[in-house]
């Protein structure tokens, strides 16, 4: 374990949950901007500062060097949207039925009336924005339209600017919607979106192979847009339309305008990238850098991203006074439904690291993900943690640091562990829940990791993943097994009855 380090005084003071100002006696610190970076699909291993010597991210490395660098940080789930919802309403998915992977056209996920992460940075003075990928539907209900105000919209939860991508760049409807409106949209080509049936006289991958760039290895054969067949049918907006290879420029460029534009006063920036998700088509001036295919191509241009904010932070003179968190929403895939000859050009490189299993998956991969925390001269500098946190956490440690109170109801499963993420204190959670594709549940307490058992498939052939479901209990030794090599559940029926007993009243509460 790694020794508890020093920092400011006064984040000693608010680490241990007192209010700094007063605790000193005085003028209140204000407290800083904040942005997440939340990649999408990035495993462990696919960050050089993590150990890979296969890729180099120079600038998520200077981040770490300039920060903290975590080992043991848990996502809320192995996929997207359950993960994006427990970490901006500070409650597990699981809690609430409709939290599996979105389609396109979802309803909004998050409810108007729960007080989510941006309605507490609200409250506490700041403004709020929310770029890139979301995920986490949009409007009424399923099947809404697109041609007006999408509402409600995340206006209605706590952000006061918005330019997302709806759901992800498989999915249609394929175009960028700022503050609740399709962007560029032409009104005499509105856009119609179908989960369910295509549009008569619209190609589709299935039938229209011919029309491909891009072909699917599964899944993905609906609509086609720009030569790249999706999940959802889709017509009309063409002028509306992303085109592939600029969207991480796009996405960059509206988080840097939101910080610019609001360097004034404080900012919670949520940046959702769209890179490392399938298809992965990185603009053209990153194709063939990695040697490892668009995948690896893309993990450049998200590191590009990360470069692009630190750069605006230094230039606008924000950099001592804005926390910045990276992470990912998921752990790895490498054939996520395209060929794209991800898993062929892989060569050494281990977009898992050390661990087992990958994104859908209840193994440590699923959801153990890059984290770094860089906040100079308030965090310390150049520091591994390998204390154990989940992103549920960060809701409760985040109002913690503004000094804000949480409503009564409000991210009921998050507690704050403040001094864990700024580094005073080496302890971290007393437990990480976590959920995989199949629904199956594990917890992680000191060390130990328990599975619940499952009758779902133990492999997803089509993305070659270790899915960690076994109709038998499993329990890891991850001290001395952070490979998840043997399950040890038979020999320490202790552990298994106590970690059970954790999940279950977990669950009851
Ligand atoms: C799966 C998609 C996969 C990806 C995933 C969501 C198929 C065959 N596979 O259903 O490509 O889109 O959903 O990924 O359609 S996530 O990172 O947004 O959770
Ligand atoms: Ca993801």
């Amino acid at each position: 374990m790694h020794k508890p380090f020093d920092t400011l005084g006064r984040l000693s003071l608010c680490a241990a949950g007192l209010a700094p100002a007063a605790a000193a006696g005085q003028q209140p610190a204000a407290p800083p901007n904040v942005i997440i970076i939340y990649a999408d699909d990035l495993g462990f291993g696919d960050l050089s500062c993590n150990g890979s010597r296969t890729i180099a991210t120079p600038n998520a490395d200077r981040a770490a060097r300039e920060g903290i660098r975590f080992t043991n940080v848990h996502t809320v789930a192995s996929t997207s949207t359950p993960a994006r919802y427990g970490l901006l309403t500070g409650q597990y998915p699981w809690r609430k039925p409709g939290t599996g992977i979105a389609a396109g056209d979802a309803g909004m996920i998050i409810s108007p009336e729960q007080y989510t992460l941006a309605d507490l940075f609200k409250s506490a003075g700041y403004v709020t924005g929310a770029v890139g990928k979301w995920h986490l539907g949009l409007g009424e209900t399923a099947r809404q339209q697109w041609n007006g105000e999408i509402a409600p919209g995340l206006r209605d939860i706590g952000f006061d600017y918005s330019f997302i991508m709806a759901a992800t760049g498989d999915r249609v409807p394929c175009v960028y919607i700022e503050n609740q409106r399709v962007v560029n949209l032409d009104p005499e080509d509105p856009i119609a979106v179908s989960y369910e049936k295509p549009f008569p006289g619209e190609p589709t991958g299935r039938d229209n192979p011919e029309l491909l760039r891009m072909t699917p290895s599964h899944g993905h054969d609906q609509a086609i847009v720009h030569g790249i067949p999706r999940i959802g049918y889709m017509k009309g907006g063409k002028s509306a339309l992303w085109r592939d290879e600029e969207i991480a420029d796009r996405i960059t460029e509206k988080a840097l305008g939101f910080i610019a534009d609001n360097r004034g006063r404080p900012f919670f920036l949520y940046l959702g990238t769209n890179d490392i998700h399938v298809p992965r088509v990185p603009h053209e001036r990153f194709a063939g850098r990695s040697g490892m295919g668009p995948r690896g191509d893309a993990v450049l241009s998200f590191d590009h991203t990360v470069g692009k904010v630190l750069d605006a932070l230094d230039s606008l003179g924000l950099a001592d006074n804005t926390l910045l968190i990276i992470s990912s929403d998921n752990g790895p895939v490498v054939d996520d439904g395209y060929n794209d000859r991800a898993a062929e050009l892989l060569g050494d490189h281990r977009p898992w690291g050390d661990f087992r299993g990958g994104k859908y998956s209840a193994f440590e991969a699923g959801t153990r993900v890059p984290f770094i925390v860089r906040w100079p001269g308030h965090v310390a500098a150049n520091r591994i943690s390998d204390a154990l946190l989940s992103h549920i956490d960060l809701y409760a440690s985040l109002a913690a640091l503004c000094g804000a109170a949480l409503p009564e109801g409000a991210a009921p499963d998050s507690r704050n562990h403040l001094g864990t993420l700024l580094g005073t204190d080496s302890e971290g959670a007393e437990y990480v829940v976590g959920i995989n594709l199949s629904q199956t549940l594990s917890v992680i307490s000191d060390g130990w990791k328990y599975i619940a058992p499952s009758n779902a498939p133990a492999r997803n052939e089509a993305t070659d993943t270790e899915m960690g479901n076994d109709p038998a209990e499993q329990l890891y030794d991850l001290r001395n097994d952070p490979g998840e090599r043997r399950n040890v559940a038979a020999g320490n029926p202790g552990e298994v009855a106590r970690l059970k007993a954790l999940l279950d009243r977990i669950k009851a509460r």
